[in-house]
């Protein structure tokens, strides 16, 4: 087998690479080690930023983005006696969208199975060669078992946080920076209809809370809660009525309906770089992981994959190498600007029952919810930065 860029792991990163080249005319293969069913049900990401929107618009890809998805003009900002609204377009004339990862996943693959580029489900024993020189090559074990090898002119390692890719890279010389916070989070997504037009991020001395939604009839919240916590010491019921606790606002009620998800996620940053060895580039969570605060991790993988894409499409058919030589600097540029801010946000929102930090992290909200430039900074960061520069 032989393609242009051979691309490793399914997820947003990979598909909208391999899309996005397909539109330039460059062929590609997806390697992904997962069953379709199982990509496609993982429940993740939530917001997509103005620029993550209009990509995947202009790839062919809005139809049933602008149909289902909700469009958001800001988020609530609470703590206890308040509950602040930052008005995005009013601060930064830009809005987000609320359109799940499982449905971005669901289209990127509908169009690929559509006539785009093969998509191969269920391989393993995936391996990267050779990417010091002109012709690196994936060796992988198909779905039926049988031994393949893929020669390629540029590897992408989009494969995860837990892919075959990053090492890759390291061992030749890197650096990777890594933060682990003491709170996770737990999710449940639940049939009710959210009770707020806008998201909620509310801060109790309990822990933090995230009122999110799916739909006009699908809800998605979060707790701050240890990471030792188990899923089965939280009933619904303890879910829910930590939910009230931490929401609670005078005259408003969070509306409970059945929990069709729950599971705890840890909290992590994470950066490797740089995102480039040879012939194989990084892109998305394969080199970075943010804290989900920020709402950042998915748009970053877009961000990244549509430099990646540009440059790719440079060096394959112009034969110029100053696009893919600058890519992991400007790609690193924007991760840790969105590092920070997920930080930042994390930091603010999340409590660790010291009295000090919790008066700090008031009077940082008091400021952000009274202060035009604070608010301007956060809406700026939170609907998303300008791609490269
Ligand atoms: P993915 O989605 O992990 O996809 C990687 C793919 O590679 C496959 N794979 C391999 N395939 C072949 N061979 C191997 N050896 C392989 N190893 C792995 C995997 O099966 C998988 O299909 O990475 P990608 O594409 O870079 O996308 C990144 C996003 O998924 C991630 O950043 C976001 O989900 C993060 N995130 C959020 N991001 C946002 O922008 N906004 C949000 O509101 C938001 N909320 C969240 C989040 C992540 C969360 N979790 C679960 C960590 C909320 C949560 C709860
Ligand atoms: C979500 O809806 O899953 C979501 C929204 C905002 C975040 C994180 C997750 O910051």
């Amino acid at each position: 087998m032989r393609t242009q860029v051979g691309i490793i792991g399914a997820g947003p990163a990979g598909l909208l690479l391999s899309r996005l080249l397909h539109l330039q005319g460059i062929d590609s293969v997806v390697l992904e080690n997962r069953s379709r069913e199982y990509v496609e049900a993982r429940i993740r990401a939530g917001i997509l930023e103005q620029h993550t929107v209009d990509t995947l618009t202009d790839a062919g890809l809005g139809d049933r983005l602008h149909r289902e998805g909700l469009e958001h003009h800001g988020v609530y900002l609470q703590y206890p006696g308040t509950r602040h609204e930052l008005d995005f377009p009013a601060l930064c004339d830009r809005t987000v969208w609320v359109y799940g990862q499982t449905e971005v996943t669901k289209d990127l693959i509908a169009a690929q199975l559509d006539g785009g580029p093969p998509l191969l489900f269920e391989v393993s024993d995936v391996q990267v060669e050779d990417v010091d020189g002109e012709s690196p090559r994936i060796r992988f074990t198909d779905a039926d078992g049988a031994a393949q090898v893929l020669e390629c002119d540029v590897v992408a390692g989009t494969d995860g946080f837990h892919g075959v890719s990053r090492p890759v890279v390291q061992q030749a010389g890197g650096r990777v920076w890594e933060r682990t916070y003491p709170y996770a989070w737990l999710g449940i997504l639940a049939d009710a209809a959210p009770a707020t037009d806008e998201l909620i991020y509310a801060w109790h001395p309990e822990g933090f809370g995230l009122y999110s939604m799916r739909s006009p009839t699908v809800s998605r919240l979060y707790l701050q809660v240890d990471p030792s916590e188990k899923i089965e010491d939280w009933s619904d019921d303890r879910i829910w009525d930590a939910l009230d606790t931490r929401f609670a606002h005078e005259g408003w009620s969070v509306n409970r309906g059945p929990v069709t998800e729950k599971s705890i996620l840890p909290m992590r940053s994470f950066v490797s770089a740089p995102m480039r060895r040879g012939r194989l580039f990084l892109a998305g969570d394969a080199a970075h992981i943010v804290p989900p605060t920020g709402a950042k991790g998915l748009n970053l993988a877009v961000a990244d994959v549509t430099l990646l894409a540009t440059a790719l499409v440079r060096l394959l058919q112009e034969k110029e190498t100053d696009l893919v030589d600058s890519y992991s600097d400007r790609a690193l540029a924007r991760v840790w600007r969105c590092t920070h801010f997920s930080w930042w946000m994390t930091s603010m929102l999340h409590t660790s029952g010291d009295d000090f930090d919790a008066e700090l992290q008031l009077s940082q909200l008091r400021r952000v919810c009274s202060s035009e430039a604070a608010a301007r900074e956060l809406a700026e960061n939170y609907t998303g930065l300008p791609i490269d520069g």
